[in-house]
């Protein structure tokens, strides 16, 4: 059982590191942009001083495993289940206030799947931490797999309140929807204005109704079409490592394959080479139109769940420019790490 008041000792315990200086929040500065194409809307967080540091926050500079011995400051609880399976930790390199993190006691690796047990932790914390009257809302997420944006290999499930006021494409998509499981004729949803894959569920509205069986078998049907890529991939890119995204809040569930973890790993099909002009025999040339410089529209993101959620860490100022200017280059970024979207597709057997 998650303690009524854990809201409470994350918040004391929060106030606690800081003042230890044992966590640093990092600042940054967040502007709300929309997609022109999709609508999906996008908070943007611009932290520069991330760029100085190296590229993991992790302390994979010593191979150790950050999660195994964490300072005391830290550690809000020691068996947030009373089970003795997860502990809840502070995390020590935020950008909003009071993330916390929640961690296997016991190690185990950050590319397993999600068992019943760990879905059902999550979904009673969001249950915990959500407060509909002062409107606040909970996301847990798991970066799974190297392409996915994960930097610990340790088990690990993050959460953060999403920002007040911002509302993620997945709300919309599953605005005013029951909760069902996928069959042959109802696959998950899947907005066919972004240009990433994604499969979302909406969940039960009353959270009575939501157990471990229900949460593993939406999440398992979720994953089945998530892997699909992987083996659908497997001739054209055989480097390519089963990596994917989880995104979990009280209303929904959403997958997310993923091909890299970040834009500057993605390298673009080459074009088809244009054919030679012919060459004739006119006497007159025409005059040479002066050709426009194409537009530079390559950014450097790193990328992870809560990108899919529309929430973008950038850390420098091209790329944050270049951002602000052409919102439009998130869901490109969102793309080129994720896999092509699927709904316009039929499913094929591999899905079931
Ligand atoms: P991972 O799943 O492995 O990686 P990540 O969240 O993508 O963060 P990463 O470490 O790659 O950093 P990034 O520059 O992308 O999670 C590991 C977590 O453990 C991280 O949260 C890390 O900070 C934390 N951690 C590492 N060592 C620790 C220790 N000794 N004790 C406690 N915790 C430790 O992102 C920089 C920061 O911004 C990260 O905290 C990240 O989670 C957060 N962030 C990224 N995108 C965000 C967004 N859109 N909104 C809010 N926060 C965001």
């Amino acid at each position: 059982m998650i303690a009524a008041d854990i809201a409470e000792q994350i918040h004391n315990q929060y106030e606690t590191a800081i003042k230890n200086g044992s966590l640093k929040l990092t600042e940054s500065t967040s502007k709300k942009l929309k997609d022109s194409v999709s609508g999906m809307p996008y908070l943007v967080n611009f932290a520069p001083i991330l760029a100085e540091k190296p590229e993991s926050n992790s302390s994979s500079e010593s191979n150790e495993d950050p999660f195994e011995n964490p300072c005391d400051d830290l550690i809000v609880s020691k068996d947030i289940n009373e089970d003795g399976s997860y502990k809840l930790l502070l995390n020590k390199y935020p950008i909003v206030p009071e993330h916390t993190l929640l961690v296997t006691n016991e190690f185990k690796d950050q590319s397993s799947a999600l068992t019943p047990n760990d879905l059902m932790l999550a979904y009673k914390f969001i249950c915990k931490m959500d407060n509909e009257d002062e409107n606040i809302r909970n996301l847990v997420f798991y970066n799974s797999g190297p392409a996915s944006g994960s930097s610990q290999n340790h088990k690990h499930l993050q959460s953060f309140k999403i920002p007040s006021n911002f509302i993620t494409f997945q709300d919309k998509l599953c605005s005013g929807k029951d909760h069902f499981l996928p069959n042959i004729k109802d696959e998950p949803l899947q907005d066919n204005k972004v240009a990433f894959a994604h499969f979302v569920l909406p969940l039960p509205e009353d959270s009575t109704s939501v157990d471990e069986d229900l949460l593993a078998m939406s999440y398992f049907s979720l994953l089945q079409r998530t892997l699909t890529f992987f083996q659908d991939w497997l001739n054209e890119k055989p480097d390519l490592v089963k990596s994917y995204n989880v995104l979990l809040t009280k209303n929904w569930i959403c997958l997310v394959p993923r091909s890299h973890s970040k834009t500057s790993d993605y390298k673009p099909e080459p074009k088809p080479e244009e054919p030679m002009e012919k060459i004739t025999e006119e006497t007159e040339e025409e005059p040479k139109k002066e050709e426009e410089p194409e537009e530079d529209l390559t950014v450097d993101l790193s990328i992870n769940a809560t990108g899919y959620a529309g929430m973008v860490l950038v850390k420098d100022q091209e790329t944050y420019d270049k951002i602000l200017k052409n919102p439009d280059l998130i869901d490109k970024s969102l793309f080129e790490c994720g896999f092509p979207n699927t709904s316009d597709k039929r499913p094929n057997e591999y899905n079931y």
